[in-house]
C-alpha cells in the first residue's frame, strides 16, 4: 500500500504542486482547507477527485488532534502559514499564532498521540530568516537575522523543529527555501503582480503598475523544482535542514525587465527614487510608477541561497532559471481565460 501524506497548505501554491507530485507517487494525500465562503480549491481542480480535503487551521489544536488521530499519516508536509511578508508587518500578532504557534501546535500533536516513530514532518522554513544578513550567498550555516514578523515566527518554528527533531527523536526537516514562483503564484507577490500586468498589457489595456523596492534581490526559482526537494528531505536516511535555492540573484527592475521583454516590450527607466518610471521605450507610455504603499517597514535587500548541501546530500537539482520561468508565468498569464486547462497541464508535468 502507498505511503499517506498530510498537506496542511494544499490549496495554497506550493500545496498544488507538492499534491500532484505526491499523487504521481502512488501517495494517499489528505490536504487541510481552511472553511471559507468562496472557493479556496482552484489550483488543486485537476485533482480534487484524488485527495482527501478536510476543513481545519493551525489556529486550532482540537481539530490537528484530530486529523492526526484518524489520518495516521507517514508523512506531514507543513505549508500552511500567512505567507505574505508585507502584510505580516500589520498581522503580527496572527501571523505568530499560525507560523510560529501552529508549527508547534501540530509538533505537540505528533508527541501525545505517540507518532514520533511512525511519521516523518517537513517545515516550511525560509530564506526570510536570513533577512539583515550581509553574507552571501547564505547557507545552512548562515547566521539568522530575521526582520519581518513573518521571518520571526518563521524562526520561532524552526527552532521548534530542531528541538523535536533533537530532543525526541522526531524526523523532522526544515526546509529553508528560496523565493519560488510559477503560474499557481499568489496574485500580490511581486512576480505574479508583475507577469499579470505584463499580460494585461499585451491585451491592449491600457493602466499602470504600482511597484515598491525595485532594487530589492531575490533568488526566484520555480515551485516544481521546490518541492520536489522537500519530498526528497523526507525520502533522505537522516533527517537535517536544508537551503533550496537557484543560486542566482535578480533585482525587481529586472525582473520587469524580463517579463516585458516576453511581450516584446523594453523599458527605460526615467527619474528617481519616488519620482521613476518605467516607461515603453517605443511609445513612451507610462507603465510602472513607484508607491510608497508597497515598501516595507523593513527590507531584506539581497537574498542569493547556496544549496550545495541538497545537491551533495540528496541528489537536488534546479531544471529552471529565471528566464524561463518568468516566460511560462506571463505565458500563462496571458492565457488565463484557459487556466484550469494551462493548470492541469503544468502540474501533470512536475
Ligand atoms: P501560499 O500560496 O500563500 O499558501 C499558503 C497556504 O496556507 C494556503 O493554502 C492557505 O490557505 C494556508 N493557510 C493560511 N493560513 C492558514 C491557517 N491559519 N490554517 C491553515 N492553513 C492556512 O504559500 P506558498 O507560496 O505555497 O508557500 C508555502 C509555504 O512555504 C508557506 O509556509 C510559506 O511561508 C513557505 N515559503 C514559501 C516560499 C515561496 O517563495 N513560495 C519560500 C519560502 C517559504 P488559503 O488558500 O485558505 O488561504
Ligand atoms: O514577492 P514578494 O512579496 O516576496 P518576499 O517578500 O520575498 O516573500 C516571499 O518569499 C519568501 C522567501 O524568501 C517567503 F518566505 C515568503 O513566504 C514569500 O513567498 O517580494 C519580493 C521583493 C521584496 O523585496 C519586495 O519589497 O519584491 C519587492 N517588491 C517591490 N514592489 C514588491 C513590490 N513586493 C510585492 N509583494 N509587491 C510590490 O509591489
Amino acid at each position: 500500500m502507498g505511503k499517506k501524506a498530510l498537506v496542511t497548505g494544499v490549496t495554497g501554491q506550493d500545496g498544488a504542486y507538492l499534491a500532484a507530485l505526491l499523487l504521481s507517487k502512488g501517495y494517499e494525500v489528505h490536504g487541510l482547507v481552511r472553511p471559507s465562503s468562496t472557493k479556496s480549491t482552484e489550483r488543486l481542480s485537476a485533482y480534487l477527485d484524488k485527495i482527501t480535503l478536510h476543513y481545519g487551521d493551525l489556529s486550532d489544536g482540537g481539530v490537528i488532534t484530530r486529523l492526526l488521530q484518524n489520518i495516521q499519516p507517514d508523512e506531514i508536509y507543513n505549508l500552511a502559514a500567512q505567507s505574505h511578508v508585507h502584510i505580516s508587518f500589520d498581522m503580527a500578532e496572527y501571523t505568530g499564532n499560525v507560523d510560529g504557534l501552529g508549527v508547534t501546535r501540530l509538533l505537540e500533536t505528533i508527541r501525545s498521540l505517540n507518532l514520533i516513530d511512525k511519521v516523518k514532518f517537513y517545515q516550511a522554513s525560509t530564506s526570510e530568516l536570513f533577512g539583515k544578513t550581509q553574507i552571501s550567498p547564505q547557507n545552512e550555516n548562515t547566521p539568522f537575522a530575521p526582520c519581518s514578523p513573518y521571518a520571526a515566527a518563521k524562526l520561532y518554528a524552526y527552532w521548534m523543529v530542531r528541538n523535536y527533531r533533537d530532543t525526541y527523536g522526531l524526523f523532522a526537516c526544515n526546509g529553508i527555501l528560496f523565493n519560488h514562483e510559477s503560474p499557481l503564484r499568489g496574485e500580490n507577490f511581486v512576480t505574479r503582480k508583475v507577469t499579470q500586468f505584463a499580460a494585461d498589457i499585451a491585451r491592449g489595456q491600457k493602466k499602470t503598475l504600482a511597484l515598491g523596492n525595485l532594487e530589492a534581490r531575490r533568488d526566484w526559482g520555480h515551485a516544481e523544482d521546490f518541492v520536489r526537494g522537500m519530498w526528497l528531505m523526507l525520502q533522505a536516511d537522516e533527517a537535517d535542514d536544508y537551503v533550496l535555492a537557484t543560486g542566482q540573484t535578480h533585482t525587481v527592475r529586472y525582473l520587469v525587465e524580463t517579463a516585458f521583454k516576453q511581450i516584446d516590450i523594453s523599458i527605460d527607466w526615467i527619474g528617481a527614487a519616488l519620482d521613476e518610471k518605467g516607461v515603453n521605450s517605443r511609445t513612451g507610455e507610462t507603465l510602472i510608477e513607484i508607491s510608497k504603499d508597497h515598501f516595507r517597514p523593513a527590507e531584506v535587500d539581497l537574498l542569493r541561497g547556496d544549496s550545495s548541501k541538497a545537491r551533495q546530500k540528496l541528489g537536488w537539482e534546479k531544471k529552471y532559471d529565471f528566464e524561463t520561468l518568468i516566460k511560462e508565468m506571463v505565458e500563462a498569464d496571458l492565457g488565463r481565460e484557459i487556466t484550469p486547462e494551462e493548470t492541469r497541464v503544468n502540474l501533470r508535468a512536475v
